[in-house]
């Protein structure tokens, strides 16, 4: 099997020897650079995911790590004091020769090491409403599980990473400073923001008055961070922790749907194939609510529609201002990838904005149905 030079210092560095049976890149991330790397060890199957931390994005490797290590940890014991697997339903970090939970190689970049879950599937896309409720019951159950997290002890991994609020100001920025010279490819994309900054301080103030309550939350809830049962389609373990910190459940609510009930992907170059599915929304509110239900409050579950729509326009804000910014934070393969990624986030604005009653209707309906 042939390894690059810089993943071999990397296995070597975790005590990983010989040769691996076989290794593949993982793509569906934006952010780090992910392999899965199987060994025979005695004639047992171990599977390992390496992963290059983008430091540019976390710039703070031990802090970020430090959550990880204590999120797992505790995750892995309340997983066991109720009977669960640990093994399967929480990843494992796994550390150096030298006893660190990463490893900086010799050029600098950052890699850590953790169990690969085998058995289990990650999803790019829905395409059954009963995948999507599991999805919902997965992170429903997450938010549960970490309840009585110390809070205070989690490190700002990314600091205001869904304060809607500054997220608009970055954006504000980025495009006055139009780094890249190409401001004027999105004037259409560009109000379309402006015009809706009223919408980013909606939560941020209801978080002020003391009217929605901080929770540990996971903070980048895609679909594609659920890992799911082989066998029963369970949605089992939640993984990129990187981003678990204080927040609102709404983020994450809301950014399940941005992603998963979008009926094209993010990446679509045609805006007419986006738009948000009522089916998959109902199918993912009703598994969420029917773990996490009892745990919310009212005015969480009153602003579960909208938090959709403020996910969307922010994801939109930040794909936008990074091709102003020059593409310096999420990975690109094509120039205009991140102008094509805001504009379906803002056709699902637009989607949305005018599908938010029957939203309501159905956030309703399930409310009644779980008796919340
Ligand atoms: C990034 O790493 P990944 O692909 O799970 C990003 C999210 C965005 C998402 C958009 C740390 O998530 O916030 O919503 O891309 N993660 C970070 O697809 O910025
Ligand atoms: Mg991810």
């Amino acid at each position: 099997m042939n390894i690059s030079p810089a993943l071999a210092e990397v296995l070597g560095a975790y005590g990983l020897k010989g040769e691996p049976e076989s290794c593949s890149k993982l793509d569906g991330g934006h952010i780090h650079e992910t392999y899965r790397v199987d060994f025979n060890e005695n004639g047992k199957p171990v599977s390992y995911l390496v992963q290059c931390v983008n430091t540019y994005v976390f710039k703070d490797i031990e802090g970020l790590m430090q959550n990880v290590v204590n999120v797992t940890e505790y995750l892995a014991d309340i997983i066991k004091q109720n009977g669960g697997n640990p093994e399967r339903e929480a990843l494992k970090v796994h550390y150096t020769k030298d006893g660190k939970s990463y490893y900086t190689a010799g050029d600098g970049r950052c890699w850590r090491c953790y169990g690969y879950i085998t058995g289990t599937h990650a999803i790019q896309a829905i395409t059954d409403a009963e995948s999507f409720k599991n999805a919902g019951r997965a992170f429903g159950r997450f938010q549960c599980l970490l309840a009585d997290y110390p809070i205070a002890s989690l490190n700002e991994t990314i600091p205001n990473f869904h304060n809607t609020v500054s997220r608009f100001a970055d954006f504000k920025k980025a495009l006055a400073d139009n780094k890249s010279g190409r401001a004027g490819n999105a004037v259409k994309e560009t109000s379309f923001v402006l015009s809706r900054e009223k919408d980013c301080s909606v939560l941020v103030d209801l978080l002020d008055k003391g009217e929605l309550p901080l929770r540990v939350t996971h903070n980048d809830t895609k679909l594609n961070n659920i890992l799911f049962d082989d066998e029963t389609d369970e949605g089992i373990c939640i993984v990129d922790l990187d981003t678990v910190m204080p927040g609102l459940s709404l983020y994450d609510f809301g950014d399940s749907i941005r992603f998963g009930a979008n009926t094209a992907s993010e990446d679509e170059k045609d805006v007419s194939k986006v738009s948000l599915s009522l089916e998959y929304f109902e199918a993912y509110t009703r598994g969420y609510l029917s773990t996490a239900g009892k745990s919310l409050t009212a005015k969480e579950i009153e602003y579960l529609p909208f938090s959709a729509k403020l996910m969307a326009l922010e994801c939109g804000m930040r794909f936008l201002g990074d091709y102003f910014n020059g593409d310096v934070y999420f990975h690109t393969d094509c120039p205009e990838h991140n102008l094509v990624r805001c504009r379906t986030q803002f056709a699902l604005v637009a989607d949305i904005e005018m599908k938010m009653k029957k939203m309501q209707d159905i956030v309703n309906a399930c409310r009644r149905e779980f008796s919340l």
